[in-house]
């Protein structure tokens, strides 16, 4: 595949002719072929099963023509295969069976040493082979939102609990971090093997540390993720919710584009992540998931607004801010991606 790719030549900061689309969640529950193939497996079934994976993989990009794959499974998936007892429970997300709740259980989760990578290499394997050109995204959590599924009974408001358990048991968390790295870095592995060209590191739920916390307690760890990519010669997004007080502390663990959500235009988005004349950073984003359900000239505007706003950097993907819900129509989608192609 060659580095005149659009995508690929935008993920490292230069502009390509073309500006290339894709979208968070674009494998999932808003396609009816995914919703059909999911009714006899449940999630895990689905991430695990080589043939399924990689189908899901494929159904967004035959449908829209999307300038990239991301990979289907789930930031849990390597923790699942682990051994860890884990269950994704719809309409809510991971649930593990054995939360943290104190430093102990980090030694019970730490002796797990690592997974079985095969069925994942074997998927993203079945998945670029229909690919060609297009480039699969590999993905894996940062150790933060990761290791917020793994503390706590429930999920608490702003992760309250992983935030109490981090500032209470400082070298537990760092030992459970680290472990959450590694397993992440293990799973990107997987699918860079499998012939995964780039990678993202999706730490949606960053936006609720202060920049203290993220400094102290959590970039040194999404920092081994993000190495670990580039020890595999692949280039790294690295995206956030709500993260625009941390964009540029997350500039500087190491990523060449850094993924943006909907709060703030690109154009200071690069202002913030950019230290100065001559640092050109590629970004990534940011449509704001809730105009796929406004009107179809709001939805144009916005999308016009968003391209002239990734002009202000080296280079830009287009995607939502966050992921697609659920609910949102296909037919809405594939507009998208037709107004960004004709667009230049
Ligand atoms: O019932 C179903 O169909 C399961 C819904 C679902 C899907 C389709 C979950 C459960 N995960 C996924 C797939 C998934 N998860 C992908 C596939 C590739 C694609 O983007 O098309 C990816 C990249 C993820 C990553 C993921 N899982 C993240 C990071 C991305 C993000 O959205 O911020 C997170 C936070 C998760 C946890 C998770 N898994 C599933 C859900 C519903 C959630 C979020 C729960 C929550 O809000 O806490």
């Amino acid at each position: 595949m060659s580095e005149q790719n659009s995508f690929l030549k935008a993920v490292r900061g230069l502009r390509p002719d073309k500006t290339p689309v894709w979208f968070m969640r674009q494998a999932g529950r808003s396609l009816p072929e995914y919703r059909r193939l999911r009714t006899d497996n449940d999630m895990l079934t689905a991430c695990t099963t080589p043939d399924l994976a990689a189908e899901i993989t494929l159904q967004p990009v035959r449908r829209y023509g999307v300038d990239a794959a991301i990979f289907f499974s789930d930031i849990v998936t390597p923790l699942y295969l682990a051994g860890l007892e884990v269950e994704i429970v719809p309409g809510k997300g991971p649930v593990f069976s054995d939360p943290v709740l104190d430093p102990k259980d980090v030694d019970r989760l730490t002796s797990h040493k690592g997974f079985d990578p095969d069925c994942i290499t074997q998927a993203a394997q079945i998945a670029c082979a229909e690919l060609d050109e297009t480039p699969l995204i590999a993905f894996a959590a940062a150790p933060f939102t990761l290791a917020s599924y793994l503390i706590g009974k429930t999920r608490s408001k702003n992760h309250l609990e992983a935030r109490a358990f981090m500032h209470s048991y400082p070298d537990a968390w760092n030992r459970l971090a680290r472990w959450c790295a590694d397993m992440s870095a293990a799973f990107l592995a997987a699918q860079i093997a499998g012939g995964a060209r780039t990678a993202q590191v999706f730490d949606s739920w960053v936006g609720d540390l202060s920049r203290a916390d993220y400094q102290k307690y959590c970039s040194e760890h999404s920092r081994v993720v993000i190495d670990s990519a580039h020890a595999h010669g692949v280039p790294v997004i690295h995206f956030g919710v709500g993260a625009a007080s941390l964009l540029d502390l997350m500039r500087d663990v190491g990523a060449e584009c850094i993924g943006v959500d909907w709060r703030i235009p690109l154009g200071e988005a690069v202002k913030l992540i950019e230290h100065g004349p001559g640092d050109r950073f590629a970004v990534q984003g940011n449509i704001d998931p809730a105009i796929l359900f406004a009107s179809q000239q709001v939805r144009h505007e916005h999308i016009v607004q968003v391209l002239a706003e990734g002009e202000k950097a080296a280079a830009h993907i287009v995607n939502l801010g966050h992921g697609i819900p659920p609910n949102a129509d296909p037919a809405i989608l594939q507009e998208i991606v037709d107004q960004v192609h004709e667009s230049r």
